[in-house]
């Protein structure tokens, strides 16, 4: 049983408790629709409903979508909640989501604790509101404000939801009780039904208008959009009408590939940190964690940390540089108190006592995990490791942040490698939300355990890789780049290829990208990788001489772009170099379109994907999808490479990747795991749900 019916005097009381979430299943929606039936033929004068546990419904249940939808169908639900003959109430707390606050918009009244927060995330699921509030909301809030909380799918608190005219009152306490004395007063004041739906239309907006300004900021996403349209029928239908029409819209976007890749994400997020291996297994003690270098990275994992709550030691290796790191995090945190996300004593305190910026190792002794930031260099964190190998005490996490390098090697230069973690964060590391926690051969299982919990505690999506040269996401960005540089060889220009990716989705092409990140890092690592690069591989040299004439990039001002204050535009040195790289070479201009551009960059991308997942790399298709979804700015709509892929087909990928390898069998040679599941018929999808169960 779902919802609980009970008397309580004159009013029947509607208890949800299906939890975590009370998420409005079939069981759900069947017991509101007998317990108001119920309720109005056992002579109760109102109706309360309200949630058990943590929360009202915070919305339809995600995991009945894509599926036939079962009877009663939740809009049904809404218009028989409102069509009830006594006053509904709704008493919320924790998240009115999505079909939850349909529900309580289809209720006569409506009231909440302060903490209650209330939004239509239907958008980030690919969707629309399906159940009636792109038609209640605009009469009861107006155009404007109802299509910013649809295109949006922020939440609002209930001070907002009060001024809005969501709510009619705030009332601290226990929902159940607020609801019920609310109850009694319309009771008393013989206060009759209130339907939503009967309000009238408010005058039309500019609805183009509208339309332009979302489209502008979703970026490709279909359904912002669409939620424009479904408010503008409120305006041309009646209500009856208007609802139909919102449901047609929805089913539409139920059809989409859209929909399908970003409710992936909504479970991979969750999922992803859920490792079989950690079952049971307790995390250590983290209070205080130690931070070797003050650069924009490890004063950001700092910053991160003590925003946190945690206590910080930074080491530098002069008090002039223990300054400055000092003042980069004090930067960083004044951002955090202009935001609003900590305030001002907050902010003092974390400066005056939670950090404490030195230069001798010793300073360290007390932390319980300590990251290393330092330069990527081999000999230079082996020199830290080993020298962290005396100081940390028994117990200590020794962390490493390398992008790229060896763990096991790093590992190997201590007395202790079960302690040594990598812990790959991304700048800045404050701001980022992905965290790849690199599991070593000889890595201890409540290490892990410790890698994940600090990953949850600093709000990151914690993924776990094994080691490889670049883990899970840097590797793959560099398939994906030389799959780049080997188009720009062969005719196309960075600025088609960048054009094309940001069409694609993502908020930056490959090489505004590396722009922004400093053109000398790829320079460093081509040359790190030079000495045991295979001859085969094709590796152009026009980004070195952009490097050599002092070029890296936004921080110098010209890189693939110039830059002008915000604005850039392609710097005119570019194209001459690859033309003469050309020239050189005797290539000539095979004249890419833009889809085959595409085609060629994604199927890289999940080659290499394929071929990490089949080296155990990555243990879950899901794995690689959060990765470049949360550090590589991998459009959320597309649900990630390996999703991407189940949706396009496999067997037309790998025919794609074939037929790349007649013309470059080195680099396009096809991931085995790929073949194998083309051959099997199987997909990612599969791997995924073979690894949950
Ligand atoms: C909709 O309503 C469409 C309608 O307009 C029309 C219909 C016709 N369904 O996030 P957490 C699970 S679309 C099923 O870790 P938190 C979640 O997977 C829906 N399951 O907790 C997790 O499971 P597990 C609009 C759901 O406290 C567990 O609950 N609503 C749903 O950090 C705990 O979740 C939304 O989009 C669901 N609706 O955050 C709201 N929601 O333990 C989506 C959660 O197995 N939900 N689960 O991993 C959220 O935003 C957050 O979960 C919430 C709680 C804020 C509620």
């Amino acid at each position: 049983m779902t919802i609980h019916y009970e008397r309580q005097g004159d009013i029947a009381v509607l208890k949800a408790d299906n939890p975590p979430v009370n998420a409005l299943g079939q069981a759900v929606r069947q017991g509101l629709v007998d317990g108001v039936a119920r309720a109005n033929e056992d002579g109760a004068k109102a109706i309360v409903i309200y949630g058990e546990g943590r929360t009202w419904f915070a919305g339809a249940d995600i995991r009945e979508f894509g599926k036939t939808p079962l009877e009663p169908y939740l809009p049904d639900v809404c218009n028989i909640v409102e069509a009830s003959a006594i006053p509904v109430i709704a008493a919320m707390h924790g998240t009115a989501l999505g079909g939850g606050l349909e529900v309580a918009l289809g209720c006569h009244y409506r009231v909440a604790v302060p903490t209650a927060k209330m939004g239509l995330p239907e958008v980030h699921l690919g969707l629309i509101p399906g159940a009636g509030a792109t038609q209640r909301l605009p009469r009861l809030i107006g155009h404007a404000a109802a299509i910013d909380m649809m295109t949006s799918g922020r939440p609002i608190g209930a001070d907002k939801a009060l001024t809005l005219g969501i709510l009619d009152k705030i009332e601290t306490g226990d929902p159940l009780e607020i609801g019920l004395a609310y109850a009694q007063e319309l009771i008393a004041q013989n206060a009759q039904v209130r339907p939503v739906s009967a309000l009238p239309v408010p005058e039309a907006i500019d609805f183009d208008a509208a339309r332009d300004a979302v489209r502008k900021k979703s970026r490709g996403q279909i359904s912002p959009v669409v939620a424009v349209d479904a408010v503008e029928a409120a305006t041309r239908m009646d209500f009856s009408e208007g609802l139909a029409e919102e449901r047609r819209l929805f089913m539409e976007l139920m059809k989409t590939d859209q929909r399908q890749g970003m409710i992936h994400a909504f479970f991979g997020e969750r999922q992803v940190s859920k490792l079989p291996e950690l079952q049971g297994v307790a995390p250590r003690d983290v209070a205080e964690i130690g931070v070797i270098g003050g650069g924009t990275m490890g004063a950001g994992i700092a910053t991160a940390a003590l925003l946190s709550g945690l206590r910080v030691v930074l080491i530098e290796m002069t008090d002039e540089a223990a300054e400055a790191a000092k003042g980069r995090i004090a930067g960083n945190l004044s951002g955090a108190l202009k935001r609003g996300k900590i305030d001002q004593a907050k902010h003092d305190h974390i400066l005056n006592d939670a950090l404490t910026c030195a230069t001798d190792y010793v300073a360290l002794s007390n932390a319980d995990l300590i990251i290393e930031a330092v330069f990527e260099n081999m000999d230079v964190k082996k020199e830290v490791f080993g020298k962290l190998d005396t100081v940390a005490k028994a117990g200590a996490i020794l962390a490493s942040n390398t992008s790229y390098l060896n763990l096991d090697e790093i590992a190997a230069s201590t007395s202790r490698p079960a302690d040594v973690i990598g812990l790959h964060f991304f700048s800045p590391a404050h701001v980022m939300k992905l965290l790849e926690v690199v599991v070593g051969k000889e890595t201890a299982p409540d290490v892990v355990a410790t890698g994940f919990a600090l990953g949850k505690r600093l709000g990151k999506i914690s993924v776990r890789s094994g080691v490889c040269d670049g883990f899970i996401g840097n590797r793959i960005l560099n398939t994906y780049r030389s799959c780049a540089d080997h188009l720009i060889l062969d005719g196309a220009s960075p600025y088609q290829i960048d054009k094309v990716m940001e069409g694609f989705g993502f908020a930056m092409g490959p090489f505004a990208v590396s722009d922004l990140a400093g053109l000398d890092i790829g320079w460093a690592n081509r040359k790190r990788l030079a000495p045991t690069r295979d001859a085969r591989e094709r590796v152009p040299t026009y980004a070195d001489k952009l490097c050599e004439d002092g070029h890296f990039g936004q921080k110098t001002g010209r890189g693939y772009y110039v830059y002008d204050g915000r604005a850039k535009s392609p710097n005119p040195d570019v194209m001459p170099l690859i033309q003469a790289e050309r020239a050189e070479l005797g290539l000539t201009d095979k004249g890419y379109s833009d889809e085959e551009i595409l085609r060629r960059y994604m199927a890289a991308m999940v080659n290499e994907a394929a071929k990490i997942l089949g080296e155990g790399i990555a243990r879950r298709p899901l794995d690689v999808d959060m990765v470049l979804l949360f550090g590589y700015g991998f459009p959320r709509y597309n649900g990630g490479p390996l999703k991407w892929a189940d949706l396009q087909g496999l067997p037309a990928l790998l025919e794609d990747i074939k037929s790349f390898a007649q013309e470059d069998a080195y680099f396009w040679q096809p991931a085995p795991l790929l073949e194998q599941l083309v051959a099997e018929g199987r997909n990612f999808e599969d791997l995924n749900k073979e690894a949950a169960a």
